[in-house]
């Protein structure tokens, strides 16, 4: 027995592994609430492994070609341009399948499009913007480096960038003798029903939280979105899988609610509600009181594409909720 031992011990010395303290973490939330960057941004603090760049490029041209679609559609609907206006150029993007490289008919089609007045036209409105990704922004002023031949794609652009995740995108992160399994699950419903299949075993469920939820119509008057998040944050809770684990609510996307939420009425969430920082608290409140009492829960708000240092941050936090008597976590 003690010999088998040593020579195990012998053998990992010699292939020059290190034995590491696992911990197992459900990233979870629905889409588009931040998981994926979160992975990314945690993946890179620690030097992990990471895709190459360039594997982003084709995403992120698709990214802003689909921005620019909906820029057309959404002029189309209030009526900023007629139909045929850009009716050469929206064949051309609507017919476009990906090769390589980008064409240049689809590049100058794209060019027409920004270029022209109709985005800022849709944001004047600023409830129209709504209709637009989040990161149309972005991609506005910088739409000429991304549409260049030799385009290379930098962090930022990695950050913003969209694209639904499919099947587990796992990330292992070692950080001292730590090594931390990431599993971000994806948020569509047709997922969701599978992830109970990663509970057992889990430390900590990260769960992230879109705080800009709350200045969308669909959050009010029975829209889809209304108690949503409460409910899938409900039915992972009370799963007898988790009774001990430990959760961190994470209210991403701050950054967009207070840029939205100044000129939003939120008085259809409830009496009183007279400010996103109103709407805010009571948002989390509501998320909070679907974790049992049993289980640890920290919350924290942020901007994850805004405030990337925060990383380091949450590394400290997860080995707080994994030394014993440590009930409260400060994330900003
Ligand atoms: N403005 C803003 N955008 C964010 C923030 N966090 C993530 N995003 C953007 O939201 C989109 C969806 O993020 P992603 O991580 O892919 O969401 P997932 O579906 O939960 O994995 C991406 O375009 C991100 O750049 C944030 O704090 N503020
Ligand atoms: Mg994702």
């Amino acid at each position: 027995m003690g010999l088998s031992n040593s020579s195990n011990r012998l053998r990992t010395a010699l292939r020059g592994e290190r034995t590491y303290e696992k911990r197992k973490i459900l990233v979870l939330g629905c889409m588009g609430s931040g998981k994926t960057t979160l992975c990314r941004m945690l993946a890179k603090s620690a030097n992990a492994q990471l895709c190459p760049a360039r594997f982003y490029k084709h995403t992120i041209e698709n990214n802003l070609l689909e921005i620019c679609k909906e820029i057309y559609r959404i002029a189309c609907a209030h009526n900023i341009i007629g139909s045929q206006q850009f009716e050469g150029d929206m064949t051309i993007l609507m017919n476009f399948r990906h090769k390589e490289d980008l064409h240049k008919n689809a590049v100058e089609a794209m060019k027409r499009i920004i270029k022209s007045n109709l985005y800022s036209e849709i944001v004047k409105d600023k409830k129209r913007i709504l209709d637009l990704p989040y990161n149309a922004p972005y991609f506005m002023t910088n739409y000429e480096r991304i549409l260049d031949s030799r385009f290379y794609p930098t962090d930022a652009d990695l950050t913003i960038i969209y694209s639904q995740t499919v099947g587990v995108n796992f990330q292992s992160i070692d950080v001292g003798v730590v090594r931390y399994e990431l599993y971000e699950l994806p948020g569509h419903h047709i997922f969701r029903r599978y992830w109970t299949e990663f509970y057992p075993n889990t430390n900590v469920i990260i769960f992230l939280i879109d705080l800009s939820d709350l200045c969308r119509a669909a959050m009010y008057d029975g829209g889809h979105l209304q108690d949503k998040v409460r409910k899938i944050l409900l039915a992972v809770t009370m799963s007898k899988l988790l009774h001990n684990t430990s959760f961190i609510l994470l209210f991403n996307k701050r950054d967009l609610l207070e840029e939205i939420g100044a000129g939003f009425s939120f008085a259809g969430l409830g009496a009183g509600m007279k400010s996103w920082e109103s709407a805010e608290k009571y948002y989390m409140e509501q998320c909070q009181s679907a974790v049992p009492p049993t289980n640890e829960v920290y919350q924290h708000i942020m901007s994850l594409t805004k405030k990337p240092d925060m990383n380091t941050t949450l590394f400290e936090s997860l080995e707080k909720i994994f030394q014993s008597g440590v009930r409260s976590l400060d994330l900003e």
